[in-house]
């Protein structure tokens, strides 16, 4: 008879806790360790240990790995490459488009993106001093100009001034107002030979033909062939020479007004803080040379808290400062 009481049982022998995930050649190792063969280890098993280690910042996560220290630099310095490679373009070009979409989507019904390769299409990939103004003639085609008869405003050397009375005075409507005015306003880009990048740094701008002067040029002459009615230029009274023929406004600009679609043409000449020239200026009698047949002209001399004062007034319908 078996007495069920006599069986003793035994519990199983305790097995050493596991450690997750520890090399089989390391457990061996353990072993040969526990029979006093510690300095026979393995040399492979070691060297990934250590690999484990470097790699990890852990010696407690021991597992099977391809991982070798020269693998671990080569992953090292692809990974470094890969960041400063994605953080070039995001500085380089990233920005650009971004500031360029952002305005652009300030005005509605136009394709942006669009918008944007044609742009890049005039200055990628060529040589930044040889970018004619003509690069630009999809661009102006794909954004024209509408004309806004008796409320364009063109200037020359009085870009702050205009500025902060077209902000609060909105009825006069300048070229940086307009959609590609405003989406390029205040910007710098060029292209490289043999390059699809855009760069907003380091671009030249001694040579004629650069990127930003075409473009300005470009866009100059579309917008004042739209210019129509009574058209205002702002000039600045605090120099000697406030009509400049090599200017935007004198080489082109000016040259575009064409009678009878545009009917006269005020100068409104702003003195800073002090008066250098006054309507009299020479210069100011060659610009009426310089003014198409059957375009009357005017000129108003005005300081430039009068000038402020005039943009102040929201009321005042377009026109009654000169
Ligand atoms: O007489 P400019 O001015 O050469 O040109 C001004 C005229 C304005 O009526 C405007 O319609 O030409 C247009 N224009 C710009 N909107 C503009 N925005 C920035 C021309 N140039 C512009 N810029 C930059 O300012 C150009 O890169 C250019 C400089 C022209 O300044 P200036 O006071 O001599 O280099």
């Amino acid at each position: 008879m078996i007495n069920f009481n006599d069986i003793t049982t035994h519990p199983p022998p305790p097995h050493p806790p596991k450690k997750r995930g520890v090399v089989p050649m390391l457990q061996g190792v353990r072993a040969r360790t526990h029979t006093g063969s510690l300095d026979k280890i393995d040399e492979r098993a070691r060297t990934k240990f250590t690999c484990k280690q470097t790699c990890s910042g852990s010696a407690e996560l021991l597992e099977p790995t391809m991982c070798s220290r020269r693998t671990c630099v080569i992953l090292g310095v692809i990974g470094v490459l890969l960041g400063v490679i994605i953080t070039v373009a995001v500085v380089l070009t990233l920005p650009l488009k971004r500031t360029f979409i952002r305005r652009c989507e300030l005005f509605p019904g136009y394709d942006c993106e669009n918008l944007w390769s044609v742009f890049q299409q005039a200055y990628v990939g060529k040589d930044p001093c040889n970018v004619p103004m003509e690069a630009y003639d999809p661009l102006i085609a794909a954004a024209p100009f509408k004309p806004a008869c008796n409320r364009m405003m063109f200037w020359s050397k009085t870009k702050d001034l205009v500025q902060d009375f077209t902000k609060k005075r909105g009825c006069f409507l300048t070229l940086e107002k307009t959609l590609l005015g405003s989406v390029l306003d205040d910007l710098s880009w060029c292209g490289e030979e043999g390059s699809s990048e855009t760069f907003k740094r380091f671009c030249r701008r001694k040579c004629e033909n650069n990127p930003v002067g075409s473009f300005w040029r470009r866009a100059s002459a579309a917008f004042a062939d739209v210019a129509c009615g009574d058209v205002t230029a702002v000039l600045d009274g605090s120099i000697e020479k406030p009509f400049d023929p090599e200017s935007t406004f004198g080489s082109i600009e000016l040259k575009r007004f064409k009678s009878p679609r545009v009917r006269s043409l005020k100068i409104v000449l702003v003195s800073r803080k002090k008066a250098l020239s006054n309507c009299m200026n020479t210069s100011l009698q060659d610009l009426q040379r310089e003014l198409g047949a059957g375009i009357t002209y005017s000129c108003t001399e005005m300081t430039e808290s009068q000038f402020n004062e005039c943009s102040s007034d929201p009321e005042k319908p377009c026109g009654p400062c000169w």
